[in-house]
């Protein structure tokens, strides 16, 4: 909603929000974005007595643009949740991506390209062309004859799914264009300007260009925390120690985080990630700074940001107990798409291995994930090598790696930390990873401590076995140097996205250099 009102707001809107039954009949154009699960928005809308105005809306074909599960919840019904019934309008029933099937990762994260059904481009999509716009959902509709007259784009993911959907002024897409950049703002824009075209004709469905694909991410992180005058800076480390000369020199400031959010959003990021480092101390709940650099990020920037830090249940100084739920929802109602977990999601998974691999359904990621749902949700992981002799050292998976322990060992497991990476617990990135996909983690988030800011490329082995642990997107984190380094990580491991700072704060690589080195490597990006 934020992010809707946000990329509105900018093109010169003014947004009212839906409160009852007569706003829905009052409005001159109808938004509609969702995420999260489609049964539970079905009865929100029945509660609160908006299912049949919204129907009457749809049927009198008034300016109506759904969003996402807004597009979703169009159709007859969804599998999500044993089956849904759901406003019927579009023909046809949402079902999840198969990821066995198609043998891909999901969610379906990330910027894919759009098939126009018609064979002039469409008034809403007229300005899309073949750039890229941003999808995260793990359902989807298919193009079928019964809905031909209502599929305006198809996108492709291992198979072809609906993109977009529109009769006369009822229109629904499943990418977000709130956070498909300037692309997508084209897109608000068309809507909110009501740029006519024609509708679907299923004749010339698939007729143009070569089939979308899902590109290649790369992610811009800040890692943010108080200086030692009080002031929120971005700052980057070397093994995760931030401070100039070991403990006792400066944080080191390389700028403010609001300014470098902008700056990649310009330059061509397909994501921003805040990491609030020192969350594990503080409740961000009381880090109203960090909350304020997400709102005016989120003003400004208009691809998807994930933040992360101290997303936990904690008891404030009156004792009030606080719900990691609570303190992610505060996140998501300042502008965050995704948050990420660390340390609770090591506690978490420790303590569903305990439990023979069963979930206590109160844990922040199950909490979280049920709510918002699993796209919402990252995991961020910061291992490091721990080096033996033989693999039955460990109750951690192994693996034998091409590099040798000081002790010329050949074997390693990749150690999970806590607490930036002060803590090393008995649980490898491994077993995490089975475990918080199990529990309902959407995404994770790799890093390496003894990567980060060395400069000398991802840790090839470490997102081999953490991409080949799940069936979930991998971001691979810490170590790039060099533009080679994303292309090397995309093409010898299943990673969806790869990220880094150092290099992108201290301008010694360009994000265009990185793009342009994956195109050359002919690796599909996204064109900002
Ligand atoms: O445990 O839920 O409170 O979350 C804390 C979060 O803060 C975790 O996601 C953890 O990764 C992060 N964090 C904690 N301490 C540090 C630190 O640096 N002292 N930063 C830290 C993690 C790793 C990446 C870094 C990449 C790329 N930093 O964010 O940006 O390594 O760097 P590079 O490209 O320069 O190599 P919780």
């Amino acid at each position: 909603m934020r992010s809707v009102r946000n990329a509105l707001r900018a093109l010169g809107c003014t947004v009212r929000e839906v409160r009852s039954p007569a706003d829905v009949a009052s409005a001159q154009r109808l938004l509609f974005p969702g995420v999260g699960a489609f049964g539970p928005a079905m009865d929100t809308l029945k509660v609160r007595g908006l299912e049949e105005p919204l129907k009457d809306y749809l049927r009198e074909g008034r300016p109506f643009l759904g969003i996402c599960l807004g597009l979703q919840l169009l159709f007859e019904g969804s599998d999500e949740g044993g089956g849904v019934e759901g406003l019927g309008i579009v023909p046809g029933r949402v079902e999840a991506f198969d990821a066995a099937a198609l043998g891909l990762p999901v969610p379906h994260i990330g910027w894919n390209g759009l098939q126009e059904a018609t064979s002039e481009p469409s008034g809403l999509l007229k300005d899309v062309g073949d750039r890229q716009v941003y999808f995260v959902h793990s359902f989807r509709a298919v193009p079928e004859p019964a809905n031909a007259d209502w599929v305006l784009a198809t996108s492709r993911y291992g198979e072809d799914f609906v993109a977009a959907v529109r009769q006369g002024d009822v229109h629904a897409t499943q990418f977000h264009p709130e956070k498909s950049g300037n692309v997508g703002l084209g897109v608000l824009r068309n809507f909110v300007e009501g740029a006519a075209g024609p509708g679907p004709s299923a004749a010339a469905a698939g007729a143009r260009g070569a089939p979308p694909r899902l590109t290649k991410r790369v992610i811009a992180c800040l890692d943010v925390r108080s200086n030692d005058s009080g002031d929120l800076v971005v700052t980057k480390g070397d093994q995760y120690d931030v401070r100039d000369s070991g403990d006792g020199g400066e944080v080191r400031n390389l700028g403010k985080p609001v300014e470098l959010c902008e700056r990649y959003f310009r330059e061509g990021a397909d994501e921003v990630t805040f990491l609030n480092i020192t969350g594990f101390r503080d409740s961000p709940l009381g880090d109203l700074p960090m909350l304020e650099v997400l709102r005016r990020s989120s003003e400004r920037v208009f691809v998807p940001l994930t933040v992360g830090g101290g997303i936990r249940g904690f008891t404030d100084a009156e004792g009030i107990k606080h719900s990691a739920l609570d303190v992610a929802s505060e996140y998501f109602r300042s502008g965050a798409d995704k948050v990420s977990i660390g340390g609770d999601a090591v506690f978490a998974a420790e303590e569903w291995w305990a439990a023979g691999g069963e979930g206590t359904g109160d844990t922040s990621i199950e909490q979280i994930s049920e709510r918002y749902g699993a796209q919402a949700v990252v995991v961020s992981i910061d291992p490091r090598r721990v080096w033996v002799s033989e693999p039955g050292d460990t109750k951690n998976r192994t693996i034998r790696s091409a590099q040798r322990g000081p002790g010329g060992e050949e074997y390693c497991w990749f150690q999970c930390t806590v607490k930036g990476g002060r803590e090393g617990r008995d649980l490898g990135a491994y077993e995490l990873a089975v475990a918080v996909e199990a529990l309902g983690a959407g995404e994770i988030l790799l890093n390496c401590i003894d990567r980060d800011g060395a400069g000398n490329g991802f840790d090839l082995e470490l997102v081999d076995m953490v991409t080949e642990a799940v069936g979930i997107p991998v971001i691979a984190s810490s170590g790039a140097g060099a533009p080679e380094h994303f292309t090397e990580v995309f093409e010898k491991t299943g990673a969806s996205a790869a990220l880094a700072a150092g290099i992108f704060h201290r301008q010694e690589v360009e994000i265009s250099s990185v793009k342009q080195g994956m195109l050359e490597s002919g690796l599909s990006t996204r064109s900002a």
